[in-house]
């Protein structure tokens, strides 16, 4: 059942902010972010692979991995999860929607104007100059993954390409950022889903929007609800909860 005082808040909600984490596109098939080192990347650690210095280390081994996960994403299809928010756009004045995810899944189902904090899996760009490739990178040949695959060259300075995506200890866009924050601060109600809410500073949009009076949601099979009012949660998977709130 869900709890009448979140039928309410989006009944009557006039700005709402969907926060999305990694559990958003779990039922496409993508691994979320703990456990992304499936099959033979397991031996890694995210977190280390997931940095400048992995990547300066062995560019090959980086890129290798991340055009594993891109491999993925370009074979996974988006989720009812993706799909309900949407739908959810069509039906509050306001809809901002923010996610912590490097996928296309949410641009797939039909979301525009995506907020990505930390980049994109799908625009790499040159680790020397910055410069994007003007033609998109086809397919990895690698269907299995796990293997180390060169960087391709950057056409413009002949340095090498790195994933478009933000690593730990690089900083998070600043336009986007700050359009998250201001997001948070306004909505009457935001709805986080599928995050472990560990990765800051992206982790403070749910606590900023809460702070700021609004009603908070958590979609998860295990929630972590903080307060004990105006903040729920709807215990389960986001490709079954989030269709119930169309009803
Ligand atoms: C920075 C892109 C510094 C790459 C990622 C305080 C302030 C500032 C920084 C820090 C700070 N404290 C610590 C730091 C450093 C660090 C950090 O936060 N470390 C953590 C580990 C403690 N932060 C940074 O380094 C950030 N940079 O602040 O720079 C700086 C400052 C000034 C000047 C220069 C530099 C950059 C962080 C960005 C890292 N990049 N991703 C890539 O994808 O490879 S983070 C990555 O992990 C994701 O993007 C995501 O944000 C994060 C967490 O993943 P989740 O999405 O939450 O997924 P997770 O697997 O954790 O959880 C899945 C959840 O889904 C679970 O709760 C599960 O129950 C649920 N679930 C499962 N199935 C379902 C489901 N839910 C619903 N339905 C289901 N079916
Ligand atoms: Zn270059």
């Amino acid at each position: 059942m869900i709890p009448m005082p979140l039928v309410e808040a989006l009944r009557n909600a006039q700005h709402a902010v969907i926060f999305t984490g990694a559990g958003v596109s779990a039922e496409s098939g993508i691994s979320t972010f703990r456990d992304s080192l499936t099959g033979l990347w397991e031996r890694f650690d995210a977190t280390s692979l997931a940095t400048p210095e992995a990547y300066q280390a062995d560019p090959a081994l980086v890129w290798g991995w991340y055009e594993w996960r891109r491999m993925k994403v370009l074979q996974a299809q988006p989720n009812p999860a993706h799909r309900a928010i949407a739908a959810l756009a069509r039906r509050v004045p306001r809809l901002t929607l923010i996610t912590q995810n490097v996928d296309d899944l949410h641009e797939r189902a039909g979301s525009t104007e995506v907020i990505h904090l930390h980049g994109s899996l799908h625009q790499p760009r040159c680790f020397t100059c910055g410069a994007q490739p003007d033609v998109p990178l086809a397919m990895p040949d690698e269907p299995e993954g796990g293997r180390r695959l060169s960087p391709p060259g950057c056409a413009r300075c002949g340095g090498q390409l790195r994933p478009g995506v933000v690593w730990f200890g690089e900083s998070l866009p600043g336009d986007a950022l700050e359009a998250a924050f201001q997001a948070a601060q306004q909505c009457d109600l935001l709805l986080s889903v599928g995050t472990s809410g560990v990765v800051y500073p992206a982790a403070e949009v749910p606590g900023i929007a809460w702070r700021a009076g609004a009603v908070v949601v958590h979609v998860n099979p295990q929630p972590h609800v903080e307060h004990p009012e105006r903040e729920f949660a709807l215990t389960g998977a986001a490709g079954e909860q989030l269709p119930r709130l169309l009803e």
